[in-house]
């Protein structure tokens, strides 16, 4: 049978009841790491819409890792109780509990988006020292600088993924993401613009790369064989080094596919505050096909799809396995039951929990 936007996807021992992707999305609403009712009811509105996967956002694998102070964290075992709370809640309506894990080197430490997004003024308490591949900041001339990690912190960081890791198993995660894009701290060490190391961290790609590939192995060794590992990738660097960043990115993900990824979510790189994105419906779309060629992975991306036909016919063509959305679902959590209704297919209304599908099963509106 062809495959499309409502068939199910299996990928290693587990099964999605379609291919419609809630994105990780960071509420910024969480107190050292913990999440409260708003992400409870977030989550569990996210997964009654009818999506097969939904991914818990950014968490912090260490508290320097945050975006903001109010990002999500998993960095102690005193986490995984409110985690869990979220993964139960996305899987007793229905969806794949997944979580993505990440930290943001050189831009930790900020307000949230609606408060500018900028660093912490250095006198206030909440704000901490980033830490990044090299000592260079993201805007030109900041004086927000990170301070370059040393080899031991490199390696803390890499356990910090694995810890994290462990606990989103225990919290019953089914599906982890490993946010290497953005320009937080994984993407930091691929980019040249970020990563000036003179050890075996930078240089070459291989050097560049090896953040990325050692932590991948490290997760794998302690992820359930059984669950798919993946990794937000920023695939490409727009701009002058476009068609390089996208041949080396291709060369990175057969590394991380050896050292045991099973899918990835094509991003954006950010490394820059200037680089020229050409914003745009499906813009990311037509990178996905050199990278399965290229790679043999497993394959999803987000950014701007928002029609039901186009996310459909994108399945329909095998030009990518899932579908992430974002903003769509923040303005219709129940987009889903919508597509359903546009694509025409049988039932639209059993996309919904039957709680809501029964009594909206053949509503005409
Ligand atoms: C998406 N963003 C992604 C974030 C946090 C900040 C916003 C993340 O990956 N944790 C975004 C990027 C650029 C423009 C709009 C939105």
């Amino acid at each position: 049978m062809m495959s499309s936007l409502f068939s199910p996807y299996t990928l290693k021992s587990v099964t999605l009841r379609n291919r419609i992707v809630v994105s990780p999305m960071c509420q910024y609403m969480a107190q050292d790491g913990f999440m409260n009712a708003w992400h409870q009811a977030h989550y569990t509105s996210m997964a009654r819409g009818g999506s097969g996967l939904v991914i818990v956002e950014a968490t912090a694998v260490s508290p320097e890792g945050r975006i903001t102070p109010g990002d999500a964290g998993i960095w102690s075992d005193e986490h995984v109780a409110g985690l869990a709370n979220i993964a139960d809640a996305i899987t007793s309506a229905g969806a794949l509990p997944g979580i993505q894990i990440g930290h943001a080197g050189r831009k930790a430490g900020c307000t949230p988006p609606w408060e500018g997004g900028t660093p912490l003024a250095p006198a206030d308490p909440a704000a901490w020292e980033p830490l990044a591949p090299s000592a260079l900041p993201f805007v030109a001339d900041s004086a927000y600088v990170p301070r370059a990690m040393t080899l031991a912190d490199i390696h803390r960081v890499q356990q910090d993924f694995v810890a994290a890791a462990r606990r989103a198993v225990q919290a019953g995660f089914q599906w982890i993401e490993l946010h290497f894009a953005h320009g937080f701290l994984g993407q930091e060490f691929l980019s040249t613009h970020t990563n000036e190391r003179d050890d075996c961290y930078g240089g070459s790609l291989e050097n560049r790369a090896r953040f990325l590939v050692e932590t991948v192995r490290a997760v794998r060794a302690v992820w359930p064989e059984g669950l798919p590992l993946t990794a937000r990738l920023g695939v490409i660097e727009f701009g002058a080094a476009e068609v390089d960043s996208l041949a080396e990115s291709i060369q990175v993900l057969r590394w991380l596919k050896e050292a045991g990824l099973d899918l990835v979510d094509v991003g954006l790189a950010l490394s820059t505050p200037d680089e020229p994105v050409p914003w745009g419906p499906n813009m990311l779309v037509p990178y996905a096909a050199p990278i399965r060629a290229g790679t043999g992975l497993a394959i999803g991306t987000s950014w701007m799809i928002t029609s039901a036909q186009e996310a459909d016919r994108y399945v329909r063509d095998g030009k990518l396995d899932l579908v992430y959305f974002a903003r769509t679902l923040l303005a219709n959590p129940h987009w889903p039951f919508q597509a359903a209704r546009e694509l025409g297919i049988d039932d639209p209304a059993s996309v919904l929990p039957t709680p809501y599908g029964f009594w909206l099963k053949n509503w005409s509106i």
